[in-house]
């Protein structure tokens, strides 16, 4: 009979994912889940064919250099793949696969989640409940902004961008984007394209970054861009941390520029810049955005079919190197 091939996979996966590992390979599982540094990654790939990542695990050209000759491929169980050196993996002919469409709802569903609440203050409201100094209810108490007919800008109309255009017309927002590329009329559905990101700024009350961290969206949302935003405006974050300038939000949420951020994902996870804490007009969340059970096994069923073909010797269907 023929080996299995022998998978080192970096996280604890879904049940019926690691399930289906353990059937198909020899799966090197992390039932503790600990995070393994650069120098333990490199050790642990010692006898292995593949490695399954998450976001977690940096693959830089130093520890890609650095894995054994005997692996051919880095899956990854994420959309974003800005962990991963792609060059770094060409030079080596090593594979390497991301999860797309498969998380772009849920996704979606957090950046509606993180437009709502932070329009309507939902982390302070909550903390005067937990805090039992919820006083009194007035009609002058705890005023939000409404979503209902506003104009929301998206900077990344990808799967996720897509999407969150589409539930945000079931709040008759108006929809503005910019996108490397203009999207066909089809799909576009009536969205008002900026062809550079400063133009769409000043209309965008809210504004929801959904494209990918790369060289040329590092810090895009800078204090510059800021200020292109309307008086009041609301940014919310799905994307990637680097995408944002922490301090140049921070200091933009203290002014009253704007009227509040909800943020999924920061610089520097989770040891994010402490200045987020202490402001009242942020919805914080721990990097949720794909984190529903029905996501997070279908990301991990399709890693494993991104596996599956490596090893059959076919083309897989996510290939990124
Ligand atoms: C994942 C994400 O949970 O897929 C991505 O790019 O940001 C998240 O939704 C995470 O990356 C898993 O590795």
């Amino acid at each position: 009979m023929q080996k299995k091939p022998v998978i080192l996979v970096t996280r604890k996966l879904p049940e019926a994912v690691e399930t289906r590992l353990a059937e198909d390979y020899e799966a090197h599982l992390n039932a503790e889940d600990q995070i393994y540094s650069s120098a333990e990654l490199i050790s642990l790939s010692d006898g292995v064919d593949a490695l399954l990542v998450c976001h977690t695990e940096k693959m830089s050209a130093e520890v890609i250099a650095r894995l054994p000759q005997r692996v051919r491929a880095i899956v990854s169980f994420s959309v974003g793949y800005d962990h991963i050196d792609l060059d770094a993996a060409r030079k080596r002919d090593i594979f390497v696969t991301n999860t797309p469409e498969v998380l772009s709802d849920a996704t979606a569903e957090i950046a509606m989640l993180l437009l709502l609440g932070a329009a309507r203050r939902s982390s302070e409201c909550e903390q005067l409940i937990r805090t039992a100094t919820w006083a009194d209810w007035s009609p002058t108490y705890m005023l939000g902004l409404q979503l209902t007919g506003k104009r929301l800008g998206i900077v990344g109309m990808g799967r996720v961008g897509q999407i969150v255009a589409r539930r945000a017309r079931g709040f008759d927002m108006e929809i503005h984007y910019h996108n490397r590329t203009r999207l066909d009329p089809e799909r576009e559905q009536g969205a008002i394209y900026h062809e550079d990101v400063d133009s769409m700024l000043p209309h965008c009350q809210f504004l929801s970054i959904n494209c990918p961290a790369t060289p040329d969206t590092h810090q895009l949302l800078n204090a510059e861009r800021i200020a292109l935003l309307p008086d009041g405006a609301v940014v919310v974050n799905t994307s990637r941390g680097a995408v944002v300038d922490d301090d140049a939000l921070i200091a933009a949420l203290k002014a009253g520029k704007l009227f509040a951020a909800g943020l999924d994902v920061f610089n520097n996870e989770p040891d994010i810049h402490p200045g987020y804490r202490e402001l009242s007009n942020t919805v914080l969340l721990p990097h949720i955005g794909s984190a529903t059970v029905e996501t997070r096994n279908a990301m991990g069923f399709r890693a494993l079919d991104n596996l599956d073909a490596i090893f059959a010797g076919n083309e897989p269907r996510d290939r990124l190197a």
